[in-house]
C-alpha cells in the first residue's frame, strides 16, 4: 500500500491575488500550510513592464507576506535576486515541491490567460495533487457571465450591469433602480470649468520595503519605461484603505460631473485612483461600491456621482473580464478594422506638438496612470483613426500603466478603444475629432496647433484623421445606425473639402516615425 503523503498543503499566491480571504487560504489550518509566494523574470519581462509597475507588484507581495507570517502564516517567499530563482512560476513551484513534498498545491486561477494555461499544465506537470480554484473576488462568476452572453444576439455592458445591480442590491428601490434610472451618465460629462481643482489625494511616501524594490528594479530594469521619482502608490491594504477613506470623503462628490474632465497638469482630477489596489486584491470592489451607496444614503454624494462610480466597478470592471475569458486567446490577434501601422515612436517619448497626447504621456510616463477619458478619448482615439495595429497598442497599454493585467487592459484595448473585435463589446467605435478634446478639456488652447482649422498647415491632426478613418471604413461602418448619418456630412461637403481632408491626413501620417519595438517586448 502507498504510503500516505503527511506534508504540508502548499499555497502559491500570485502578484495580484493579495487577499487575506483569497480562496485558497479560506479555513486553512496555519500549522500545516506553506504559502509561496515568487518574484520571477518572466512576470517581469513578458512586456518591459513601466518601472513603478514592478515596484508596486514586489513591494505589495513583500508587505503582503510580512503580514502572513505576522499573522502566524508559514511563507516561503522566493526573490527575483535568489540565485536558485528558476525565472517562473512553474519552475519555482517544481522547486517548493522539491522542499516540502507537499500533499497538494492549491492555487487560486490566474487572472490572465497566458499564466492560467502554464497552471493548468501543473497536475500533469507534477508529481502531487494539484487544485484549482475559482477566484471569487468578482461579483460574477466567469461561468455566470458566460451563461448571461449565451444565445445573446449582441452583448452590451449596459445590460450585464442591470443585472449586476439586482445581484448586489445596489442603489436598487425594490426591483427599480433608485432615482428611476439605470444609468445616469447624461449627467456625467460636464466639460471643465475654468480653474477647477481637485483635492490632492493622499501619496505614500516609500518605506524601506518599497525603497529597496525601487533600487532593485533601477538596477536590474534600467532600460523599462517610466519614471521612480514620483512612486507614491498605496503598497498594503492599509494604505489603500487610507486611499479609499481620501476618496469617499473628497472627491466622490464631483466624481460623476467631471468624469470626462481633462485638465492640463492635474493628472487625477476626481478620478478614486484605487485601480491599481483594486487590481492587487487589496481592495474588494463589493465593499467600496457599499461604501459609496452610503455615502449617497447619508447625502454626501449625488446619484450621479455614485451611480457612475458604481457602474465602474460592478459593470465595466466585471463586464471585461467575463468579456475577456470569453473572447480568450482570439481577442489578441483580433483586427477587424486591419490596422497595420506601427505605434509612433511619442508614445514613449511623449515628443510630439499635440498638446493633449504630449500631457496623457507624460502623466503616464511619471505615475504609470491615465484616467479612463485620457486612455480612452486621447489616446486610444489618436491609436483608432490613426490605424495603429492592435498588438503594438495593446503592447503599450500593458506595460505603461501600473494597474495593467490582460484580463482588464486588452477588452478596453482592442474592444472598446480599437473596435478590433468588429463591435461585439462596442457598439460603434469611439472615433473624435479635436473638437471633442476641446470641449472636454483645456489642451487646445496652448496646443501648437489650432482646433478650429481644419486642414493643412497648423491644423489639429485629428480633424483630418477623424474623416480618413470614417472614409477608409465606409464599407464596414456605414450600416451601423449610429455612426450612418456620419456619411451624409461627408457626403455633402465639397470634393475639393473632402480631398483636402485626405490629403491633410495623409501628409499628416507620413510623418509619424514608427516606435523602436524593443520598448514593450524584451528583445
Ligand atoms: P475611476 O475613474 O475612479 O473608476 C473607478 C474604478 O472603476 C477603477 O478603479 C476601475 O477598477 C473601474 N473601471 C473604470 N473603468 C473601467 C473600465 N473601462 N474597465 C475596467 N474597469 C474600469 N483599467 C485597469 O484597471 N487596468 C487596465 O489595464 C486598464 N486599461 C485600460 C485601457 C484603455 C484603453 C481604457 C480606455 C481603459 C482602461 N482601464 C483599465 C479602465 C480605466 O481607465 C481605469 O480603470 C481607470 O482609469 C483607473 O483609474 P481610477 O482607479 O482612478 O478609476
Ligand atoms: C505583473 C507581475 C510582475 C511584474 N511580476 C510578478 C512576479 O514576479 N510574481 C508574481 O507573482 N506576479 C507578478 N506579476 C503579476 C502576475 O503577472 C499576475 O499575477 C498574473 O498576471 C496573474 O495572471
Ligand atoms: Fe490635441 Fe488638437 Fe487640441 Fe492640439 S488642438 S490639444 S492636437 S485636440
Amino acid at each position: 500500500m502507498a504510503e500516505q503523503n503527511t506534508g504540508p498543503l502548499l499555497l502559491p499566491i500570485l502578484g495580484d491575488q493579495l487577499t487575506r480571504d483569497l480562496a485558497s487560504l479560506r479555513g486553512r489550518t496555519k500549522d500545516d500550510t506553506v504559502i509561496l509566494m515568487m518574484e520571477v523574470w518572466d512576470e517581469a519581462t513578458y512586456v518591459k513592464h513601466h518601472k513603478q509597475k514592478i515596484v508596486l507588484i514586489f513591494s505589495a507581495m513583500r508587505h503582503f507576506a510580512a503580514e502572513l507570517r505576522d499573522a502566524g502564516w508559514t511563507v516561503d517567499y522566493v526573490e527575483l535576486t535568489d540565485p536558485d530563482n528558476a525565472g517562473s512560476f512553474t519552475g519555482e513551484v517544481a522547486r517548493a515541491i522539491e522542499r516540502y513534498d507537499p500533499r497538494a498545491v492549491h492555487i487560486v486561477e490566474a487572472g490572465e490567460w497566458r499564466v492560467q494555461q502554464q497552471i493548468e499544465e501543473w497536475p500533469d506537470k507534477f508529481d502531487c495533487e494539484v487544485e484549482i480554484l475559482p477566484d471569487d473576488r468578482f461579483v460574477s462568476s466567469i461561468a455566470e457571465f458566460r451563461e448571461w452572453a449565451e444565445d445573446r444576439e449582441t452583448l452590451r455592458m449596459e445590460f450585464f450591469y442591470r443585472e449586476m445591480r439586482r445581484k448586489t442590491g445596489l442603489l436598487m428601490d425594490g426591483d427599480k433602480p433608485e432615482g428611476g434610472e439605470w444609468n445616469y451618465d447624461a449627467e456625467n460629462r460636464k466639460p471643465p470649468k475654468e480653474g477647477l481643482e481637485a483635492p490632492q489625494r493622499p501619496l505614500f511616501e516609500p518605506d524601506e520595503i518599497t525603497q529597496e524594490c525601487i533600487d532593485l528594479v533601477a538596477e536590474r530594469f534600467a532600460d523599462h519605461f517610466g519614471s521612480l521619482d514620483s512612486f507614491r502608490w498605496p503598497v498594503t491594504r492599509d494604505q489603500a484603505e487610507k486611499a479609499a477613506d481620501a476618496f469617499f470623503a473628497e472627491r466622490l462628490e464631483c466624481f460623476g460631473p467631471y468624469q470626462d474632465a481633462m485638465v492640463h497638469g492635474q493628472d487625477d482630477l476626481f478620478h478614486s485612483m484605487l485601480s491599481t489596489s483594486l487590481n492587487l486584491g487589496l481592495l474588494d470592489p463589493l465593499e467600496l461600491c457599499q461604501r459609496a451607496e452610503q455615502a449617497y444614503k447619508e447625502g454626501k454624494a449625488p446619484l450621479n456621482s455614485v451611480e457612475g462610480f458604481i457602474r465602474q466597478i460592478i459593470g465595466w470592471r466585471e463586464y471585461v473580464r467575463g468579456f475577456y475569458w470569453l473572447q480568450m486567446p482570439h481577442l489578441q490577434r483580433a483586427n477587424a478594422l486591419n490596422a497595420q501601422r506601427g505605434l509612433p515612436e511619442f508614445f514613449w517619448t511623449g515628443d510630439t506638438d499635440m498638446r493633449c497626447l504630449a500631457d496623457c504621456i507624460r502623466s503616464t510616463r511619471d505615475n504609470a496612470h491615465a484616467h479612463h477619458i485620457q486612455r480612452l478619448m486621447v489616446l486610444g482615439n489618436f491609436c483608432l483613426i490613426a490605424g495603429i495595429s492592435p498588438r503594438e497598442v495593446q503592447d503599450w497599454y500593458l506595460v505603461v500603466y501600473a494597474d495593467a493585467y490582460e484580463w482588464v487592459e486588452l477588452p478596453n484595448v482592442a474592444a472598446m478603444v480599437l473596435y478590433a473585435d468588429g463591435g461585439e463589446l462596442a457598439s460603434k467605435p469611439y472615433a473624435a475629432s479635436g473638437n471633442y478634446i476641446n470641449k472636454m478639456s483645456n489642451y487646445c488652447a496652448d496646443c501648437a496647433y489650432s482646433v478650429s482649422k481644419k486642414t493643412g498647415e497648423g491644423a489639429c491632426p485629428f480633424n483630418a484623421l477623424y474623416w480618413h478613418f470614417m472614409h477608409r471604413h465606409r464599407d464596414t461602418l456605414e450600416s451601423n445606425h449610429r455612426i450612418g448619418r456620419i456619411y451624409s456630412n461627408w457626403d455633402r461637403m465639397d470634393e475639393d473639402r473632402r480631398e483636402d481632408y485626405l490629403n491633410s491626413a495623409e501628409s499628416f501620417l507620413e510623418t509619424l516615425t514608427p516606435a523602436d519595438k524593443s520598448w514593450a517586448r524584451q528583445a
